[in-house]
């Protein structure tokens, strides 16, 4: 078993800050694979996530074994739902939908995956999943039939992330959606940050270096990075 919640509660109070690049497998091409991981070795990445809210292509194994055979960043799976799983990741992000109130997101999917989980060596991190409205419908919010939470109500969005630790989730994950057209805003992060204990995770429409580094100073400790890498390998360069 890994020991990856450890090195990011480690991180935290060492306020050193932490950098997940998100990997869809179904925008993944096997063949080059071996050159997009060197990259992201060469980056400041210190994760690699691997999941989508909807992942059709069958690879996520075969994906993982060649990643670890050219990096060795922590790898952890990002499931969109219990068919993306696989034994191969050194950890899972347990995640539950807390901005929303579909009980598929909440518990459902989390029941189906338990006894396959427990059959396998994955560091289980759960997760609380907060969706923030981010000016356009990301795939999160399609196909987990959610409404995001409100960007200007920080103080729902605060008291859901709290209630979210109550609940005795390991982190908290801010997120604006893939490919979202605002990014989780700078005030709810620092809001968030200030007012609960376990390390917050923020992505969803970070584009650049600064975007991540505002995350960062308004109290982000990792941050994720999925669409802005997938259109620049060099991204990190710029
Ligand atoms: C999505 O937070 C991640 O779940 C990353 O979002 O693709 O917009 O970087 P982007």
């Amino acid at each position: 078993m890994t020991n990856i919640y450890k090195d990011i509660l480690k991180a935290k109070s060492e306020n050193t800050k932490l950098l997940a690049v998100l990997l869809d497998p179904d925008k993944i091409d096997l063949h080059t694979i071996a050159v997009l991981v060197s990259k992201i070795h060469q980056s400041p990445a210190t994760h690699i996530f691997i999941g989508g809210s909807q992942v059709t292509t069958n690879i996520l194994d075969e994906l993982i074994i060649q990643i670890k055979q050219n990096c060795t960043l922590p790898i952890i799976l990002f499931p969109g739902n219990p068919s993306q799983i696989s034994d191969k990741a050194d950890a899972i992000l347990f995640l539950s939908l807390i901005s929303g109130r579909n009980p598929d997101f909440l518990i459902e999917h989390q029941v189906k995956a338990a006894p396959i989980l427990k059959k396998t060596q994955l560091e289980i991190i759960s997760t609380g999943y907060i969706l923030i409205e981010s000016g356009n419908e990301t795939a999160v919010e399609r196909v987990s039939k959610t409404k995001p939470l409100d960007r200007n109500n920080l103080d729902l969005a605060m008291a859901t992330a709290q209630a979210g630790e109550m609940l005795g989730n390991k982190l908290i994950y801010l997120e604006a959606g893939s490919g979202a057209k605002q990014a989780v805003p700078l005030e709810m992060i620092k809001k968030i940050s200030y007012n609960i204990e376990i390390p917050l995770l923020v992505g969803g429409g970070i584009v650049d270096l600064q975007g991540i580094e505002n995350a960062y100073n308004a109290g982000a400790d990792l941050v994720v990075i999925g669409t802005a890498y997938e259109y620049n390998n060099n991204f990190f360069k710029e």
